[in-house]
């Protein structure tokens, strides 16, 4: 049934839809829209169809309003400024509300703190979300994004649609997911997670914006209803509290459906490695915390001639196993929303060679020639180009060391179509085969460069275990040594000792082909404080060891933490041998691990009590006597 007109209704007032057709949203998308256009009322209604005319008047509100600046240097590329307070993720505001608290958290010991995720009641929640979107789009326009995430159409993929007031969550959604009328059209009549954003801020304005930067970081909350399937997000324009596909949608509310559909939402990158030599591939995916180096990784540019790394994703990737028992991976977006210092022609050239053009940069510092700059740049600006920091400051000089030209978590975000090493594969609607998957950490000393897991159980152990210092994506300043089980620890949608159950439950199907699970950490140090590894593109050497692993090949020796590198397996050819101390880097020595168990045990006991399945427990009282000898 057709609406009779392309107005909506509300009392005392109409709301003329600018752009698009109401008509063709089917049923339950267009009651969505019109129950949300009557809460925050808008001034208008725009229907996103993904087009690059719709695109082009994007970028053009953007630029009129000065919240994106055309950056001259490059192709169709942007730079947007935020307001200083809205930066980042805020975790201590980002909440998952259900009936029953212990869906959500474990029950920590003696009511300790739980750094395992925010729950909330539904009632206080609903008054928090009515002390917010009631009339909260006033003077705006309320785009309607219809995305997937995971190619359209593919079985593995997710529809969602997102409300939002802000252009410039559309121009960035349409990068990191596919948006638009296809979408419509593959949802048809079928389920959709309920988005919705505002900035918080109706017009007229109440206050002087920051960069003609829309947000309200006082009355910020990014709420998850999985038993709506709803995300509600107010206050923040900035990353993963407002572009709801990716973390919101791929991650929490993906964990939750994963589990409860017999699927993994993980934070892993995804890659394809290839020896030219054998003919041989395989993918792995590979689990760290933000900012470890992970789009890095996903992108390396390998040293060795024989290996050739080719990327399917670099942040997620949802994976089940399929009916002949092989684990398949898809990578549910559609782009990169990448931390921008550290990127170099060194570091990622690859990333280098995908964001210049069609990118939006954020609070990156500009270069007098229309480029960008940022922290890790510093050999690749032209002589003679001045900087300008992302606070404005116009005559940056890396002198001025004690403010960064870039924000520590400034991003590109940019399609992934563009990477030169993009997997042939990477939007194969059935996913890409998984035969190992890597959890890693930035660990300065007693972790080995890799090791493997004995089994799935122990696998799964490691990955509950994994602790990391803490990085700059989040709102942690100081680097401290940070548990992060699975790197997941901002985005786990339910309870994590269900989480645990539910890796450990995919051993018991007879079928399942388990991959082998390893733990690399590129970060160990000696005792002068240098780094042992030379990292990056030396990493696949790492990875060719893990290849021949996955053909069950006889070159690993146990440790009582796990199997490494047997002397002379790991391919060093090219490094300089005199300077690499493989027996330090490989040893794990006994203080230090343990040390490291009593951590765990913890963690363990104050952070999942109660819901730890008894099996990890077990794993980690193996490992105890192992170290110990005992
Ligand atoms: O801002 S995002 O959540 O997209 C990235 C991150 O903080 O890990
Ligand atoms: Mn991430």
């Amino acid at each position: 049934e057709k609406p009779k007109s392309n107005i909506l209704l509300v009392p005392k007032s109409s709301i003329r839809v600018i752009y698009g057709d109401l008509g063709f949203l089917p049923k339950k998308v267009r009651h969505f829209v019109e129950e949300h256009a009557r809460l925050c009322k808008p001034d208008t209604i725009h229907i996103c169809d993904g087009s690059e005319r719709e695109n082009d008047l994007l970028l053009y509100v953007l630029q009129r309003d000065n919240i994106l600046k055309r950056l001259h240097k490059f192709e169709n590329c942007w730079l947007a400024k935020t307001d200083p307070a809205d930066v980042a993720r805020v975790e201590r505001l980002t909440y998952i509300s259900t009936h029953e608290e212990r869906d959500t958290i474990p029950h920590t010991k003696n009511g300790a703190r739980c750094q395992l995720g925010n729950w909330m009641n539904p009632e206080d929640m609903e008054q928090e979300l009515n002390m917010r979107f009631p009339n909260c789009m006033k003077g705006r326009t309320m785009f309607v994004i219809p995305y997937s995430m995971g190619p359209v159409g593919s079985p593995l993929s997710k529809i969602g649609v997102q409300l939002t007031d802000s252009a410039y969550v559309v121009a960035s959604m349409r990068i990191m997911t596919r948006i638009g009328s296809k979408v419509v059209e593959a949802l048809g009549s079928g389920p959709f997670v309920k988005c919705l954003h505002s900035v918080g801020r109706p017009l007229p304005l109440t206050v002087k914006l920051h960069n003609n930067w829309p947000c309200d970081p006082k009355m910020l909350i990014v709420a998850h209803l999985p038993e709506k399937n709803e995300i509600c997000s107010y206050g923040s324009s900035y990353g993963g509290n407002a572009l709801l596909g990716k973390k919101c949608l791929a991650l929490r509310i993906g964990s939750i459906l994963g589990h409860r559909e017999g699927w993994l939402a993980e934070h892993m990158l995804i890659l394809g490695i290839e020896n030219t030599k054998t003919k041989e591939k395989r993918y792995m995916v590979a689990a760290f915390p933000s900012a470890c180096g992970k789009t890095n990784m996903a992108m390396m540019k390998p040293t060795l001639p024989h290996i050739k790394i080719t990327c399917v994703g670099d942040d997620i990737a949802w994976m089940r196993f399929d009916d002949k028992g092989q684990l398949r991976a898809i990578n549910p977006e559609n782009g990169f929303f990448g931390v921008a210092p550290g990127t170099s022609h060194k570091t990622n050239p690859h990333a280098m060679d995908t964001i210049h053009k069609n990118t939006i940069f954020t609070n990156v510092a500009e270069t007098s020639d229309g480029g960008v700059f940022w922290e890790g740049l510093e050999d690749e600006i032209p002589e003679g180009v001045k900087i300008k920091s992302w606070l404005g400051d116009d005559d940056w000089s890396p002198d001025s060391r004690d403010k960064t030209a870039a924000h520590p978590n400034s991003r590109f975000c940019t399609p992934a179509s563009q990477c030169p090493i993009l997997d042939p594969a990477w939007e194969s609607p059935e996913g890409v085969p998984i035969d190992a998957i890597i959890f890693g950490g930035r660990r300065p000393a007693g972790v080995p460069l890799v090791f493997e897991s004995f089994n799935w159980e122990h696998g799964v152990f490691i990955g509950a275990s994994m602790r990391s210092e803490a990085t700059a994506a989040a709102e942690h300043k100081a680097k401290v040594l940070m548990h992060d089980p699975f790197a997941m620890r901002p985005f786990f949608g339910y309870n994590f000792g269900e989480y645990l159950a539910h890796w450990l439950s995919f051993a018991e199907n007879p079928k399942n082909k388990l991959p082998k699970i390893f733990h690399v950490n590129w970060f160990r140090k000696n005792k002068d404080g240098k780094f042992m590894w030379p990292g990056f593109g030396d990493n696949c050497r790492v990875l060719e060891w893990v290849m021949k692993r996955i053909k069950d090949e006889n070159v690993a020796q146990k440790t009582p933490v796990g199997s490494v590198p047997k002397p002379g397996s790991l391919d060093l050819s090219g490094l300089d041998e005199k300077e690499l101390d493989m027996e330090t880097l490989m040893s794990t020595p006994s203080d230090f691990w343990e040390n490291e168990i009593n951590a765990i045990y913890k963690y363990f006991d104050e952070q999942v009590n109660d819901d730890l399945p008894s099996s990890i427990m077990k794993q980690l009282k193996d490992l105890e006597s192992r170290v110990t000898g005992g």
